[in-house]
């Protein structure tokens, strides 16, 4: 492939950990630019000209931009088929949809469950001192409303009653995965691995960080699902984070 690879991408991020399961699978090198999330990088007016939702991840590829890892990820499979992740037949494909689309709802309670667990602490990790929170957003953002976010983030402690309106809401989704794996597939769409399970694997691995310790127990077949998942080479070389104090890392696939 001859134009460049880049992808905006951003420590622990699952939804950009897609894409980069998605190219490693498809052995393609490319290169991450690491956004500071809790910074607001993503809110930056050059990035919001690539992606107007502010989120990572996106890819650029020459002069083309994708954002929406799901997208990105069919992206890929069109310029680069082999491996195949989406499979040939039409209700594959639409099976694999229905997944993403199960993702995206899901994702909404557990995004708030972990903007009250680990991203409060990685902000109050980040900057102590609001004075010094409410300077680093300014360089980035003049929307009000994302300092205002930033500043009750950090600020106020962690209401325990949204966690537990949270937990419940997810205990409804994974129990409904549950029983899906109860017919003893290996892989969420036919006999092989597919875009459905790039999307669900990497936000499941951090159910912990939300402080939700019985989640082995609980979800016995999700939990060897992951286990599936975590057996390919693409999981442990897709936890890729930045080297002290760099805004880039190469990776070869
Ligand atoms: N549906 C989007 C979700 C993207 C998303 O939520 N990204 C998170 C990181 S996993 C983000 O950028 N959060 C920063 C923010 O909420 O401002 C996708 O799959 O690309």
């Amino acid at each position: 492939m001859a134009d460049s690879l880049i992808l905006y991408d951003a420590p622990n991020s699952p939804c950009a950990r897609r894409v980069r399961m998605c190219l490693l699978e498809k052995g393609i090198d490319f290169e991450i630019h690491w956004m500071n999330l809790a910074l607001m990088d993503q809110k930056q007016a050059w990035y919001l000209k690539m992606n107007p939702n502010g989120l990572v991840p996106t890819l650029k590829h020459g002069d083309r931009v994708v954002y929406e890892s799901n997208v990105i990820n069919e992206y890929l499979e069109a310029i680069h088929p082999e491996p195949a992740l989406m499979p040939k037949d039409e209700y594959g494909q639409a099976q694999v949809r229905m997944w993403i689309a199960f993702e995206l709802e899901w994702s909404k309670p557990f995004r708030d469950a972990i903007y009250e667990t680990f991203a409060k602490d990685r902000l109050r990790s980040n900057i102590d001192d609001p004075a010094k929170l409410e300077a680093e957003i300014g360089k980035r953002t003049s929307n009000p409303f994302y300092l205002r976010f930033a500043r009750k983030v950090l600020a106020e402690p962690r209401d325990e009653a949204l966690l537990q309106d949270k937990y419940d809401l997810l205990h409804e989704k994974m129990a409904w995965w549950e029983d899906k794996l109860s017919d003893g597939r290996d892989w969420l769409v036919g006999d092989t691995f597919t875009f459905a399970d790039i999307a669900m694997a990497p936000r499941t691995d951090m159910f912990e960080l939300i402080g939700m310790t019985d989640f082995a127990t609980r979800y016995p077949r999700i939990t060897a699902f992951m286990g599936r998942v975590k057996a390919r080479p693409s999981w442990a070389a897709s936890q890729i984070l930045p080297e002290a104090g760099a805004t880039t890392t190469k990776v070869a696939a």
